[in-house]
């Protein structure tokens, strides 16, 4: 049972000063049972830290690393400002930064804001080894938070040693600037469409058993405001063919990514798209159409591989001038649904998709592997 203390809309007035936008609106919720992370905002350096507290990862043995998932934790943010760029990183007890193979994934997520194309609360963050340290023109575009928004974090850790590697510290190091300015002049909000939104499987896991052959797998929705499409990603697994954005009003293809695969013919990556160019923000998003995300796959095995199928799109959308992004009704099924999810202990949910988690390119003896599939655990974004 989730407790959700105080749902009051509350006006950032803060942030109606800055840029052009009007203020998002904000559900203020309570959570306040959960442990609490720190946030640290450096002036001089334009960062905004979260950090999470230390945890132990477990130690691995000859054919497992040692993994665990953190429990869930809030950071309230200490000043209203703009979020351009982050990377994440993780640090052991003395404060060494840590290979970031150590950092599975780490997501930020936003109770008091909706996502998108879903009731449910706003993705603000899904980071994983691979994202990099993506940013946007901090003059352009960027983030809004506002001191003493509450956000939710919870981190993936690995650990190849055998031995337990004791006191491990998660952390997102936001590229940010303080709010009350005349920049930056666009405001921008994370986005995802995951074929299983709203809230996926059991335990919120938006992998999904994967035919042999052929298969497509998509879904439908319509977005909670208009506005502008200024960047496009994504993510899918192994045997994935293609993942598509489509306008399924005018049935014009928004976007098509295939996998950049590895060496060993794995997913590496998945191309990143930006719409933007100088005279010309992005791709048009109409509230009265109904958009499709669909993955396409080739499982060649001849069997069904339980979670073995994924399919997300996910990137930057600017909502319309003078739109007001929206914030969550915290009485809504699927609202409370995910939140309950992304509230469950991972690992009890981590394990339970581990035991059915498959490799599929075995690296030859000796070579490291840089692709792993035990992601199906982290597949709960
Ligand atoms: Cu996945």
């Amino acid at each position: 049972m989730i407790r959700i203390r105080s749902l009051l809309p509350v006006a950032a007035a803060a942030l109606a000063a800055c840029g052009g936008a009007p203020a998002p609106e904000i559900v203020q919720v309570g959570l306040d049972s959960l442990p609490a992370a720190t946030a640290t905002f450096d002036e001089s350096r334009g960062e905004l830290v979260l950090e999470m507290n230390p945890i132990d990862i477990p130690a691995g043995s000859a054919d497992h690393e040692g993994m665990i998932v953190t429990p869930i934790q809030r950071v309230d943010v200490p000043v209203t400002g703009f979020v351009s760029g982050f990377r994440v990183e993780a640090v052991d007890a003395n404060g060494t930064i840590l290979p970031i193979a150590r950092l599975h994934h780490l997501n930020v997520i936003d109770p008091g804001r909706r996502e998108l194309f879903a009731p449910i609360a706003l993705r603000l963050l899904a980071a994983s080894k691979e994202t990099g340290s993506p940013s946007v023109n901090p003059m352009l575009v960027g983030m809004p938070l506002w001191e003493g928004q509450r956000l939710l974090i919870k981190a993936m850790l690995h650990n190849p040693e055998p031995q337990v590697l004791p006191g491990v510290k998660a952390r997102v190091v936001f590229t940010f600037r303080k709010g009350g300015g005349p920049t930056p002049f666009f405001h921008a909000y994370a986005w995802q469409l995951d074929t299983k939104f709203p809230v996926g499987g059991d335990g919120g896991i938006k992998s999904f058993d994967l035919p042999p052959g052929r298969s497509e797998t998509s879904y439908e929705a319509q977005p909670a405001v208009s506005g502008t499409l200024v960047g496009i990603g994504g993510h899918v697994h192994d045997f994935a063919k293609y993942l598509e954005f489509t306008d399924a009003t005018t049935g014009e293809v928004i976007w098509r990514g295939e996998p950049i695969l590895d060496s060993l013919g794995g997913v590496k990556e998945m191309p990143v798209q930006r719409f933007y160019r100088w005279n010309r923000m992005g791709v048009p998003i109409d509230r009265s159409h109904t958009y499709r995300v669909t993955v396409v796959y080739d499982n060649p095995t001849g069997q069904t591989i339980p979670f073995g199928g994924m399919g997300v799109v996910a990137g930057l959308f600017l909502p319309a001038r003078g739109t007001r992004w929206p914030g969550v009704d915290t009485t809504n099924a699927d609202y409370r649904a995910d939140l309950a999810n992304q509230l469950m202990d991972g690992n009890s949910v981590g394990e339970m998709a581990m035991m059915h988690s498959h490799h599929v390119h075995q690296p030859a003896a000796g070579e490291e592997e840089e692709h792993d599939d035990d992601a199906a655990a982290a597949h709960r974004h």
